[in-house]
């Protein structure tokens, strides 16, 4: 999609620094990292956010889902990794592309802020 930054760097327009990538998803480190590793998941296809999932788009889902366990051994997350997705103006989302934050190499906290 046009004027999608997330768009940009999957189809390689904008530079990222690259954890991992496929046909379908790409994974790269946050340009403002919130712990020690903090990287994105991020399908290609452009999808604005949770709410515009579409029945189709479950198996990029899944695909997804298993991919960030492995993703996150092979950045030495050994003792645990946060997931999360900021969905819409209340959770901050800024990016308004579909994407999974892992974060990881330091304590959490609970409850998030
Ligand atoms: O998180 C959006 C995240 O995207 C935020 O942590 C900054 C990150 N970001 C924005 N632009 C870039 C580029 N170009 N490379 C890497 N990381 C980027 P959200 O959940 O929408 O608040």
């Amino acid at each position: 999609m046009a004027d999608c930054i997330f768009c940009g760097i999957a189809n390689h327009e904008i530079p990222s620094d690259t954890a991992y990538e496929d046909d379908k998803i790409i994974c790269f480190h946050d340009l403002e990292p919130q712990a020690p590793v903090h990287v994105l998941v991020v399908p290609k296809k452009h999808i604005a956010c949770l709410d515009d999932l579409k029945e189709e788009d479950r198996g990029l889902i899944a695909d997804i889902m298993l991919k960030i366990p492995e993703i996150a051994a092979d950045l030495g997350l050994e003792n645990g990794y946060r997931v999360v997705i900021n969905n819409g103006e209340d959770a901050f989302q800024t990016v308004k592309h579909l994407h999974f934050h892992i974060l990881g190499k330091r304590k959490m906290t609970w409850p998030p802020g």
